[in-house]
């Protein structure tokens, strides 16, 4: 659980253009595309990331906080509260393409994007 700090290798923050293209999500037995993300100390473990994802699949974005906030997947207006310490799962079909951004509403803190395509 409480792995290493990796988040200061990454320099600094801001929704940069993750660089080498989108990552694939682990996807789980029944086909779900699941995307994990944890926040702790105010960002994101290992730096925000850009993940694809096809078009028309379920996919499920499971974000761990260290604080109560709002989960905010744009785009599809989809919205999932998670209290600090915990982890909450928003799981929608992607039935719309394009680039999505997640983030934490309360504190506009960008989470991951998801291409759709
Ligand atoms: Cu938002």
């Amino acid at each position: 659980m409480a792995a290493t700090l990796v988040v200061a290798a990454l320099a600094v923050g801001g929704c940069g253009s993750a660089g080498s293209g989108p990552a694939a999500p682990a996807v789980t037995a029944d086909g779900v595309q699941r995307v994990e993300v944890a926040v702790a100390g105010g960002a994101v473990t290992g730096g925000v990331r850009r993940f694809a994802v096809p078009l028309g699949s379920t996919v499920e974005v499971v974000v761990a906080s260290d604080v109560a906030d709002e989960v905010h997947l744009h785009g599809y207006d989809r919205t999932a509260y998670v209290t600090a310490g915990a982890t909450t799962t928003l799981r929608f079909v992607a039935d719309l393409p394009g680039v999505f951004d997640v983030e934490l509403e309360q504190r506009s803190l960008p989470l991951t994007q998801l291409q759709v395509s």
